[in-house]
């Protein structure tokens, strides 16, 4: 069965210091994002599940190259994600997933049950802490150690309701947050300490490969070449 919402969609260019500036604050609901960034993947995943292709236009930016327009006129954070709505710019890829979940339409990625809600938004609340963990273990003493704890946390918490494949069994705000960093860290562990990080732990191997199915997804995935290219330079150096 086809997820939500299963859509073609041509990306956008990505604008860079030679671009000029969409028209700003004209009303358009604009997603400024990157597409390689897992923190704008994040609210990427939760626009196209809700099926907001129409309603919430995505605007590459090119961050090796980023147009001065971009931190003068839109986000002084200079960045992504950031979301143009209202006539304001909201930013924090976290703050982001619960904003759109919020106030758009489209499926609700909050379970209803109070018990589940409240552990997805634990869940929301640690991803912060395993980033770090997991980024830092990269040049730890023991790296696997210092990861593999934290991986051990996801697989315990996939297993706390048995009505899985996902947190609390129905695709929530707490897998959009962990998706675009496992999916990354699934790639960089194996290339760089020939680590599987599924092995031994069942229910993420799951997860994985049922995330993988989500229509709103599939498209949204990291280029591994890229992503590997890059922290070898930025990480293993
Ligand atoms: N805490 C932010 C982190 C966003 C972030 O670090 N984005 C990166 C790209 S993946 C970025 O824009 N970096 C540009 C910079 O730091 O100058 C969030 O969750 O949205």
């Amino acid at each position: 069965m086809a997820t939500p919402a299963a859509v073609q969609e041509v990306l956008p260019p990505s604008l860079d210091s030679t671009s000029e500036p969409p028209p700003l604050f004209d009303g358009t609901t604009r997603l400024y994002t990157n597409y390689q960034c897992p923190y704008a993947q994040r609210v990427w995943i939760v626009r196209n599940y809700k099926g907001l292709h129409d309603e919430i236009k995505l605007v590459g930016i090119d961050l090796q190259n980023r147009p001065a327009w971009y931190k003068e006129k839109v986000y002084p954070e200079n960045k992504v994600p950031a979301l143009e709505h209202n006539g304001k710019i909201i930013g924090e890829s976290l703050d982001l997933v619960k904003y759109i979940d919020a106030n758009f339409k489209g499926p609700a990625l909050l379970p209803d049950d109070p018990a589940k809600k409240k552990f997805i938004e634990e869940l929301v609340t640690y991803s912060d802490t395993f980033l770090k963990n997991v980024f830092t273990s990269f040049k730890a003493e023991d790296p696997l150690k210092q990861a593999g704890s934290e991986f051990d946390y996801v697989e315990t918490a996939l297993q706390k309701f048995e009505d899985g494949p996902f947190f609390t069994g129905q695709f929530s705000q707490g897998d959009v947050v962990y998706a675009p960093f496992i999916e990354r860290f699934h790639i960089l562990f194996q290339e760089f300490f020939k680590y599987d990080i599924t092995s031994g732990r069942p229910a993420l191997a799951k997860w994985i490969e049922e995330i993988n199915k989500i229509d709103a997804y599939k498209p949204t995935k990291c280029v591994p070449e890229v992503l590997v290219q890059f922290y070898k330079t930025r990480y293993m150096a």
